[in-house]
């Protein structure tokens, strides 16, 4: 898009240069003119500036219009620490083919990525943590990071800034407003640490580096691509998580292409703004099965050893729970699908109903003490605001 734009340029300031030609001549130098303008716009189109989305993808575009690649990038071939990567070659033929993209400037952007090798060894050593049973005393750590005052000062000050955004979320897509604010709370503090890595380094390095999940960031950094054309972003430019995750939201590209939602309606979809990452949250939350009005989780009795296995998945029906003589403490609707959770504190455990609407949080993340630890701090938030009203409304009243 770039050098068309650029040799129009050329093209027209020579034209200016000629008003005194011939008549003859100026009618053929302007339909030279009009033919060129009309090819370099083609071509503009057809390079970078059309977007060809999947099925899946087109609904979610359907209120932006398609925009331009942006960014300086032109190259002959691939310099720089990707250089002489077939796999990334084969990748760009891919963009290109599938989607239109100039090739050129894929092979100058991808000249300007980096190879992160601390973030290979960093996710090397996350697999290896994933594996195994959780310890004793693993929530209690878990806990420790996020139940505090300053996740729970953010919270307070953040639902106050933005309680139009936050309300007007949990009209639309029926998900309260704290759960809103625990996952905004637990990804990154309301955005006081949203990452400070290249996404695109990220993404390059793992989808060409890192052969064990090389798959799955290829398809993240095809939507990363995407994602950049259509809401006309720089792709050298975004930065997040070691991984790629962006915005307040952490959303990986492929979230963002699916669930992204522009709350503030400014035409574009930017997890980088508070409203847009209120909205999106809460869109992801609703299109993954929030129940308005349902419980989450429930705490179990139990008085002696729980033979069944805990875990995630909802697998449990109330009755399985009850033959094991596990109880809950409150209401549950029969024939729901539950699961058992299991809280390891360091003296001992707890087991919980997670109602559909826990199972619905770990569709974020896929870990019971995520959702749990966006649960809690959700509560807590609330509870101050709560706390806070109760008390302005007792001052205003004397
Ligand atoms: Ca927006």
């Amino acid at each position: 898009m770039t050098i068309h734009f650029q040799s129009f340029l050329l093209f027209h300031n020579t034209h200016k240069r000629r008003r005194n030609l011939p008549s003859y001549s100026s009618i053929i130098f302007r339909f030279t003119l009009f033919m060129f303008c009309a090819v370099s716009l083609s071509m503009g189109l057809s390079s970078c500036g059309q977007v060809q989305y999947g099925e899946k993808d087109q609904s979610n575009f359907s209120n932006t219009s398609p925009r331009s690649c942006a960014g300086q990038y032109h190259a002959k071939y691939i310099t720089g620490d990707f250089a002489g990567y077939a796999s990334l070659e084969h990748f760009i033929d891919k963009m290109v083919k599938k989607h239109g993209f100039d090739r050129e400037y894929l092979l100058g952007l991808f000249s300007q990525a980096r190879r992160k090798n601390w973030t290979l060894s960093y996710l090397a050593k996350s697999d290896q943590t994933l594996k195994g049973k959780p310890a004793a005393g693993g929530w209690d750590r878990y806990r420790a990071k996020f139940l505090d005052e300053r996740h729970i000062d953010a919270g307070v000050d953040f639902a106050r800034r933005h309680r139009d955004g936050l309300q007007r979320a949990t009209r639309q897509y029926g998900v309260p407003e704290e759960y809103i604010l625990g996952i905004l709370a637990v990804e990154t503090t309301f955005g006081s640490y949203v990452g400070s890595h290249r996404v695109l380094d990220a993404l390059t390095t793992l989808s060409f580096d890192y052969a064990r999940r090389g798959d799955y960031f290829r398809d993240e950094l095809e939507n990363f691509l995407l994602m950049s054309r259509d809401e006309g972003m720089d792709p050298g430019k975004p930065v997040g998580s070691f991984a790629g995750a962006m915005g307040l939201s952490q959303f990986m590209p492929s979230s963002f292409l699916q669930w992204a939602v522009d709350f503030n309606g400014d035409g574009r979809r930017d997890l980088w703004n508070a409203e847009d990452a209120i909205g999106s949250v809460a869109n992801y939350l609703a299109q993954h099965g929030w129940q308005p009005g349902q419980p989450v989780i429930t705490p179990l009795s139990t008085k002696k050893t729980v033979d069944l296995e805990p875990g995630i998945e909802p697998r449990y029906s109330l009755a399985d729970l009850q033959q094991a003589g596990l109880h809950p403490s409150g209401p549950c609707t029969p024939g729901e699908p539950l699961s058992l959770l299991l809280l390891r504190y360091q003296n001992h455990d707890q087991y919980l109903i997670g109602h559909p609407n826990f199972y619905t949080i770990t569709r974020y993340n896929h870990s019971i003490y995520y959702a749990m630890a966006v649960r809690e701090l959700g509560q807590a938030i609330k509870r101050r605001l709560q706390s806070e009203a109760i008390s302005y409304s007792g001052k205003s009243n004397q």
